[in-house]
Order: structure tokens, then C-alpha cells, then sequence
């Protein structure tokens, strides 16, 4: 009986240890994004503006996230412009803009430079 306690203890210690230090095993969550949540659940989605192409030029999102993009214009001025948020920024070289969002319906927005005309582009997917 002793010995069953003692594997018990043992068990739970080390799910304990586990869980402070690779909690992803257990919650699917990866350290690095439960440090990178604010508490306010605002997602923060860096994106490099930098020789005619946004990085990522993807972004994935659900539906009622709150999305705060932070555009960094690495090389040129940039216009970022995404018609169905009615956003449309400014992001002079150097700089970097904060665009907050936060999308109510599923669908693939694109976003794009309006300095470039359309050649520079990027797809903001909204799923349930
Ligand atoms: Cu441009």
C-alpha cells in the first residue's frame, strides 16, 4: 500500500513539473503562446513590410478574435490598406503602425499596398 501511495506521489509530482515547464504536452498549448497572450486576449500579429511583399502574407483568424496587427515598414513607405475593415494606414519607412481588429464574419479578406497598386498583397482568413 505504501509503495502505491508512493507511485501516486511520484505521478503527480511529475505531471506537476510537466506542466510548469512543457505545458504544451498536457494543454496543446506551446509556451511560447501562453507567454506571447496578453491577458486581454488580443492577438498580436507582427507583419514586415519590406521589398513589394508583406511577411507573413497570410493570417488566420476566428471569428470575434481581437487581432492587433503591428505593420513594420522595414525598406520603403507603405500604404496598408484592407477595404472591408475600412482600414487604411499610412506606414512610413521606419515606422510601425498598430491596427486593431476584430472580424464578425467568416470570410478571406485581402489586404494590400496601395503605394504598390495591388502588386503587394496579403489574404486575412476568417474561419468560425
Ligand atoms: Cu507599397
Amino acid at each position: 500500500m505504501g509503495k502505491l501511495l508512493l507511485v501516486i506521489a511520484i505521478i503527480i509530482a511529475v505531471s506537476l513539473v510537466i506542466l510548469k515547464y512543457q505545458p504544451e504536452l498536457i494543454t496543446g498549448k506551446a509556451v511560447k503562446d501562453i507567454l506571447e497572450t496578453p491577458l486581454d486576449n488580443t492577438r498580436v500579429i507582427d507583419i514586415k513590410a519590406e521589398g513589394y511583399t508583406f511577411t507573413p502574407d497570410v493570417i488566420n483568424a476566428k471569428v470575434n478574435d481581437t487581432l492587433l496587427l503591428k505593420i513594420s515598414s522595414i525598406d520603403m513607405d507603405y500604404r496598408f490598406a484592407l477595404p472591408e475593415f475600412a482600414i487604411l494606414n499610412e506606414i512610413p519607412l521606419g515606422t510601425t503602425v498598430n491596427i486593431e481588429l476584430s472580424p464578425k464574419r467568416p470570410g478571406e479578406y485581402t489586404f494590400y499596398c496601395m503605394q504598390c497598386e495591388f502588386q503587394m498583397s496579403g489574404k486575412l482568413i476568417i474561419t468560425e
